[in-house]
């Protein structure tokens, strides 16, 4: 590491306020090259923690906010378009400061890199709940659970270590989604719904819907909320053997979406369900198009309710009239997470940190707690 390095820690944006911050044994020297401030005294000599107002280069430049936070660290406020904050960057640079990108920054501000990961997993978080999550790991909780389990095994104790890890493990699935949304896939046959269906659980309309089947011909994707779990919903041409070139193409990709989702949604009429079980109904079908739906990641909504007279025999929606909608969000919100954990539980939410407790785990299987400890003493 060189004497300065810098970082830009704001996204860019019109209006905005950008921070750079400056850190390392010549970061105030290396500022003080550049900034001009309104009281004429050097940034090493106004006090740690002022609000010096200035500018940048000389008397008529760019006009900014420094502050020198400790001995070792300046924040430079600047405006946050695509023009000031990257000058500051390039003359810091010009005078030998090393460019760090802002994940890089955190990593490095952090002793402990699990808090590290989860400052940084929290920016790509959605929603409140998943927030939430990321924010206890960002407080410690893994890494106390982590801590806990190395040292039982620096105590020899085995099974405390393995019931540590597997209570760690069983939220890993949530973890890795607590970043990234989960996968929710509309499929079935053309005209049963599936577009209104995505237009009433996504609260609008976007959706093409049109009485005409094989209307939906691109896969249309929404990201929503349910019960705070981030979800991707995807709307999927009807499938149907064709002839038809955009459309068969618009199959195959609906066909390449449903082999990765999280959760399928086949789509029934209930018109045409009188007298089959649904799931069978949707097994069927779904096996014509030469698709396997797999029971556990399958949710077979049976749709049009409004039109028969309907015995509740499973989940049914009407589209049009909102009737269901409510009990298959519910539905859909325990498929994805069956086991929400309780507040202040330790929860992995990188792939790494996952397979690093998969490794431990297995090792400790094979009574090799050497081993479980060299892989959890890498984090
Ligand atoms: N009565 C009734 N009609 C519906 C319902 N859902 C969709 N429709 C109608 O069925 C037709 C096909 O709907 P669409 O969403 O385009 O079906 P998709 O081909 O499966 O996407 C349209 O005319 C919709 O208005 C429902 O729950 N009840
Ligand atoms: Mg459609």
């Amino acid at each position: 590491m060189t004497a300065a390095y810098a970082s830009l820690l704001t996204p860019g944006g019109r209006s905005a306020i950008a921070v750079v911050a400056v850190a390392g044994d010549r970061a105030v020297a290396t500022v003080d090259q550049y900034f001009r401030s309104a009281n004429g005294l050097p940034l090493k000599e106004q006090p740690v923690g002022r609000i010096v107002y200035g500018r940048w280069k000389q008397d008529q430049g760019e006009e900014l906010v420094v502050c020198r936070r400790t001995d070792k660290i300046v924040e430079i406020h600047c405006h946050g378009g695509y023009q000031s904050a990257p000058q500051v960057l390039i003359a810091l640079r010009e005078s030998g400061c090393t460019h760090v990108d802002w994940p890089e920054w955190i990593q490095q501000k952090f002793t402990c890199r699990l808090s590290a990961e989860a400052h940084i997993a929290l920016t790509k978080t959605t929603t409140l709940r998943t927030a939430k999550i990321l924010l206890d790991q960002f407080h410690g909780k893994l890494r106390q659970a982590w801590d806990e389990v190395i040292a039982e095994l620096s105590r020899n104790n085995l099974h405390l270590a393995m019931d540590g890890l597997r209570a760690m493990l069983q939220y890993a699935e949530l973890g890795l989604h607590l970043t990234r949304p989960w996968s929710v896939v509309i499929a079935g046959l053309p005209n049963v719904g599936k577009s209104s269906l995505i237009n009433a659980l996504a609260g609008f309309q976007r959706a093409i819907v049109f009485d005409q089947p094989g209307t939906t011909r691109d896969v249309v994707t929404f990201a929503t909320a349910v019960s705070g779990w981030p979800l991707e919903l995807s709307d999927t041409a009807g499938m149907r053997c064709t002839t038809e070139a955009i459309e068969s193409a618009g199959i195959e990709l609906a066909r390449d979406r449903l082999q990765v989702a999280d959760l399928v949604l086949w789509v029934l009429d209930a018109t045409e369900v009188a007298r089959q079980k649904p799931l069978t109904l949707a097994s069927e079908q779904a096996k014509q198009l030469g698709f396997e739906l797999e029971e556990a990641r399958t949710i077979t909504v049976v749709n049009k309710i409004d039109l028969v007279d309907w015995k509740k025999q499973g989940l049914g929606t009407s589209a049009t009239t909102g009737l269901g909608i409510e009990d298959l969000l519910q539905d859909i919100a325990t498929r994805i997470v069956p086991l929400p954990p309780p507040p202040g539980a330790a929860v992995p939410f990188s792939a790494d940190q996952v397979e690093t407790l998969q490794t431990a785990l297995a090792a400790c299987e094979n009574t090799n707690p050497d081993k479980a400890l060299q892989v959890l003493q890498k984090y």
